[in-house]
């Protein structure tokens, strides 16, 4: 009997010294497995004097189920411990802000583009997009142009021979309609153009967006009207044009459009350089030359045309004030014009 307690007390002591999972199958082993002490008492059972052997053989399996009680209580007080280091281990901070993915957004240009085209779709233009290599002959001849005249200076490009450029305005976009499309006309093209222009407020390549309405009565009150509903849209309501007289060979009037600050709303700042007008494109009435010489007779039909920079609306509107930094790419600054 003090045998059965003496190992009884052994297992106990080695049965609550384990640490971890992975020995206690070794001291199973040990006491209760195949070679195990107690499973050898069991086969020394042969040994013990038939009328002692039942009480022999209740007193082992007795005890190796004690010892098993023992081995389930610290299985389980392992269980919890590895639980609980696992679930600390594991523990997510649901407190911490999410990773956010990088979601790509419009071009600041882009943005502003697609407002001017659709204030203008709504009211009835429609697109026509031009190619960006063209010839001498509509990029300036047929605008009332002519090889040699000093207005080439104002807009000066890049020549791939004398006869192939890369045009250095929209305006050949009024020609290639007129030549294709009977009036009236409404239309409204936006590209790409080239000129050897390089400082904080021209860049070389840039954009624009040419209108053009011929039909019959067309004046320059239609285009007054035209430019003021254009600027409430892309600005806001209170902005006001105001037509200054200028010089374009295809147009007759020609004239400059301002608009009201909009920083300082016509006060006068340092944006608008204190006269409360800032200046964002060219316009006039179609010289009778240009429609002439496009097939359309101008003693029936007239015309209005503007050519818009969208860099130049896009500078004023966002308060942007060197050029290149619409062409940088840089992300931190392009991330302002998409948050969502
Ligand atoms: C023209 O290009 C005329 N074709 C506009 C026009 C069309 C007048 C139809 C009459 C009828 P201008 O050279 O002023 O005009 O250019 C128009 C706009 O383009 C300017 O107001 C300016 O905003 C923009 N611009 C001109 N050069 C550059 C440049 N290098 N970089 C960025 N924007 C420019």
């Amino acid at each position: 009997m003090e045998k059965f307690e003496e190992l009884k007390l052994k297992a106990k002591a080695e049965i609550e010294k384990i640490a971890s999972m992975k020995t206690i199958n070794d001291v199973k082993a040990k006491f209760i497995g195949k070679n195990g002490e107690i499973t050898a008492l069991l086969r020394g059972m042969k040994d013990i004097p038939a009328e002692m052997r039942a009480a022999f053989g209740k007193r082992v399996n007795d005890l190796k189920e004690e010892v098993s009680a023992f081995f389930a209580k610290k299985e389980t007080e392992l269980k919890a411990a590895e639980s609980a280091d696992k679930f600390k281990k594991e523990a997510v901070d649901i407190t911490l802000p999410a990773k956010t993915l990088q979601v790509g957004g419009l071009h600041p240009l882009n943005i502003v583009k697609n407002k001017i085209i659709d204030a203008f779709t709504g009211m009835g233009f429609e697109i026509f997009e031009g190619p960006e290599i063209d010839t001498d002959y509509y990029c300036f001849q047929a605008l009332n142009i002519p090889k040699d005249h000093p207005a080439r200076d104002m807009q000066d490009t890049f020549y791939i021979n004398d006869n192939v450029l890369l045009r250095p305005h929209t305006s050949p976009g009024q020609v290639r309609t007129m030549e294709n499309k009977k009036p009236p006309i409404k239309i409204l093209s936006p590209g790409r153009v080239y000129r050897a222009d390089d400082d904080a407020s021209h860049s070389p390549m840039f954009h624009q967006i040419e209108g053009l309405v011929v039909d019959k009565g067309v004046s320059l009150c239609d285009l007054k009207g035209l430019l003021d509903e254009f600027v409430k849209i892309i600005f806001d309501k209170d902005t006001k044009t105001r037509f200054r007289p200028s010089y374009f060979p295809f147009t007759e009037p020609s004239v400059e459009v301002d608009v009201t600050c909009c920083k300082c709303g016509g006060k006068g700042c340092n944006l608008c350089k204190g006269t409360g007008w800032i200046e964002i494109l060219g316009a006039g009435v179609v010289n009778k030359k240009v429609l002439e010489m496009s097939g359309i007779d101008s003693n029936v039909y007239s015309g209005l045309a503007f050519g818009l920079g969208i860099e130049r609306i896009t500078m004023i509107k966002y308060g942007i004030s060197d050029i290149r930094t619409l062409f940088e790419n840089n992300v931190a600054f392009l991330q302002q014009f998409n948050r969502r």
